[in-house]
């Protein structure tokens, strides 16, 4: 494919985001012909490639969030727990960077390692990828629970993305009585 850059006829302008690995165009690096060559370049470039998102800001399209439960601390004042598994059936990685529950004043992510836990600024989610919170794993640590979260009933999760995507989904309400071997949570911070 032949194409005109700036009066001098050259094939095939590399594509700016493949540069590393293709053979440079030196023509491209003479200024005023550098900015056609890129914008050519750059159409070509999006040919191949689709688009990230189409739907409205509240809808991450490709997540799916299944399985979730708030599991209410076994003494009344500690720190609750969401679990939940993430799907991102999309065709690129998501990065969840907050997670809100009604009812309860602050969500954390956190993981367990060998008996204590770390905070989690965020959890990436690569394409095609699935991701559990669960017991002994990555969890949501629910702190300041209002009291209408009750054994039996619902809430509602809300997962946010970076660039401000979210996800809602229903978290079951369950009670820690019966307990959760290993998992203190009351120990936490
Ligand atoms: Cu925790």
């Amino acid at each position: 494919m032949a194409q005109d850059c700036g009066g001098i006829s050259v094939s095939d302008p590399p594509c700016p985001a493949k540069a590393k690995e293709t053979r440079v165009n030196p023509f491209c690096f003479k200024p005023r012909i550098a900015l056609a060559c890129v914008a050519l370049a750059l159409a070509a470039c999006q040919q191949d490639k689709t688009p990230e998102r189409g739907n409205g800001p509240d809808a991450k399209p490709g997540i799916e969030v299944s399985g979730g439960v708030l599991m209410l601390p076994a003494v009344k004042g500690n720190p609750g727990a969401a679990y939940f598994t993430v799907t991102n059936g999309g065709s690129a990685p998501a990065t969840l960077a907050a997670v809100h529950v009604d009812g309860a004043a602050k969500a954390e992510m956190h993981e367990s390692r060998g008996g204590s836990m770390e905070p989690l600024k965020e959890v990436r989610i690569g394409a095609g990828e699935t991701v559990k919170f669960e017991r002994g794993g990555r969890h949501v640590m629910l702190f300041d629970l209002d009291s209408s979260l009750t054994s039996g009933t619902a809430t509602e999760m809300t997962l946010v993305f970076a660039g401000g995507d979210k996800a809602s989904t229903p978290l079951k309400i369950e009670s820690a009585a019966g307990g959760m071997p290993g998992m203190d949570h009351g120990k936490h911070n």
